[in-house]
C-alpha cells in the first residue's frame, strides 16, 4: 500500500526456534543488547532493512534542504539568514553521515543516490509541501525537526552501530534546529495582528502533515513488527506520534495558538491527548508522488546532479592526475 515493497525478504517474523543457527546467535546478541557492526554477519533481510531505512533517512536530509532553501534569500534579517544558512548545511552533513553509514551496508553513494532521482524511493512525504511564509520555516523548525528528534532519539540506541552513533551528532544538531524555529515562531507570535496571523496559518498547514512523517498507523506498518525484532525501531510509529502530541500542544499553548484540531483534548485516565482522525489518503497520495511539491523536489535534485557533472569529472581527472604524478615519482625514486 504505502510500500514501495523493496523486498526485504521477509514475509512473517520468525520465531528463535525456527531460525538458522547463524540467525539464533544473531538474534541473542541483539536481544542482548550488543551493537551489530559493519563486519558483522547479519541476515540479508537485516541489511536490507537498514539500506531502505538509511538511505531513506539520509535522502530526507537533503530533499529536506528544498523547503527551507526557498527562503534563505528572503529571510528578514541577516542573523535570521545566517542561522537558517547553518541549518540548512547541518542538514547536508547528516545526509552525508548517512550515506556513509548505508556505504559500511556495502551499496555505494551513487547506487542509492540514483535510486532517489530516478524516483524509485522514497524520501519522508513532509518535505513535499510547499513553504509559502516566513512563519513556515519557524514551524518546520519547530515541527519537522521536531517531529525528526522524536524519531531519532531512539534511533541513537538501535542496533547497529554506524546508524545509532550518526544519530547521536544527529540529534544534538536537530535540537538546536527546533529550538531556532520555536524562537521564530514565537518571535511571531508575540508581534503584529498580521505576523499572529501567519504563525496560526502556519500552523494550520503544517500539524497534520508533521503527524504524518511518523508513517502509517501501527496496523498498517508493514515493516515494524520485524525492525522491532531487530530493535531497528524502538519505539512503534502510533506510540512515537503521541509523544510528539504530547509534547508539542503545550508549546502551542504557550504560544497562544490553536492546534488545527476541534477533536484534540486532555485525557486524564490514559495521561495522553486524544486526537482527531488524521487524513491517510492524503499520506497515500504524497507518498505516491502526487503531494504538492513532488515532482519540483525531483526536478530540482535532478537538475542539481546534472549541473554537478562538470565538477565531479573535474575532481576524478585531478585525482587521477595526482596519482600518476605519484605513481610516476615513486618509479623515479
Ligand atoms: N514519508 O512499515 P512502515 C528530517 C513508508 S528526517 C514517506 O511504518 P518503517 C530532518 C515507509 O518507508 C525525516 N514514506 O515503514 C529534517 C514504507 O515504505 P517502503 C525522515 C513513509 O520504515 C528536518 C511504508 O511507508 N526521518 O525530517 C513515511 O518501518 C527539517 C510503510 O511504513 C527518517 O527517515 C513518510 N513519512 O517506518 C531535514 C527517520 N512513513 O520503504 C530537513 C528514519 C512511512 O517499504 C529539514 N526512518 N513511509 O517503500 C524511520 O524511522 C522509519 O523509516 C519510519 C517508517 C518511521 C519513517
Amino acid at each position: 500500500m504505502y510500500a514501495q515493497m523493496i523486498d526485504t525478504g521477509m514475509k512473517r517474523v520468525q520465531g528463535l526456534d525456527e531460525m538458522s543457527a547463524e540467525e539464533r546467535t544473531f538474534q541473542e546478541r541483539i536481544d542482548a543488547g550488543i551493537k551489530i557492526e559493519a563486519k558483522d554477519w547479519m541476515p540479508d533481510g537485516y541489511r536490507r532493512t537498514l539500506v531502505r531505512q538509511i538511505s531513506q533517512h539520509a535522502h530526507s536530509e537533503i530533499v529536506g534542504q528544498l523547503p527551507e532553501g526557498n527562503w534563505v534569500t528572503r529571510a528578514p534579517t541577516l542573523k535570521r539568514k545566517a542561522i537558517l544558512l547553518a541549518k540548512i548545511q547541518d542538514e547536508a552533513g547528516h545526509g552525508l553521515y548517512l550515506y556513509s553509514a548505508a556505504e559500511t551496508l556495502g551499496v555505494t553513494r551513487d547506487q542509492v543516490y540514483g535510486d532517489l532521482l530516478s524516483g524509485k524511493v522514497k524520501y519522508s512525504s513532509i518535505f513535499n509541501y510547499p513553504t509559502t511564509s516566513w512563519a513556515d520555516i519557524g514551524t518546520i523548525g519547530w515541527l519537522v525537526d521536531g517531529a525528526a528528534i522524536m524519531n531519532q532519539i531512539p534511533l541513537c540506541r538501535c542496533s547497529y552501530g554506524p546508524y545509532a552513533r550518526a544519530m547521536v551528532r544527529v540529534c544534538k544538531e536537530e535540537s538546536f534546529h527546533q529550538r531556532q524555529g520555536y524562537d521564530i515562531v514565537m518571535a511571531l507570535a508575540c508581534g503584529t495582528i498580521e505576523q499572529r496571523r501567519m504563525a496560526q496559518d502556519a500552523l494550520n498547514r503544517w500539524w497534520w502533515p508533521a503527524l504524518m512523517m511518523f508513517g502509517p498507523p501501527d496496523g498498517d506498518s508493514v515493516h515494524s513488527a520485524q525492525s522491532a525484532q531487530w530493535k531497528i525501531k524502538l519505539l512503534s510509529n502510533d506510540e512515537l506520534r503521541q509523544k510528539f502530541v504530547d509534547q508539542t500542544v503545550p508549546q502551542a499553548e504557550y504560544l497562544g495558538l490553536t492546534v488545527p484540531d476541534p477533536e484534540l483534548k486532555w485525557n486524564e485516565d490514559t495521561g495522553h491527548y486524544d486526537f482527531g482522525a488524521i487524513d491517510w489518503q492524503e499520506f497515500r497520495d504524497v507518498v505516491a508522488g502526487n503531494g504538492p511539491c513532488n515532482r519540483d523536489r525531483l526536478r530540482t535534485r535532478v537538475q542539481a546532479w546534472d549541473d554537478g557533472a562538470w565538477f565531479r569529472d573535474g575532481l576524478l581527472a585531478h585525482a587521477q592526475k595526482r596519482a600518476q604524478a605519484q605513481a610516476a615519482a615513486a618509479r623515479a625514486a
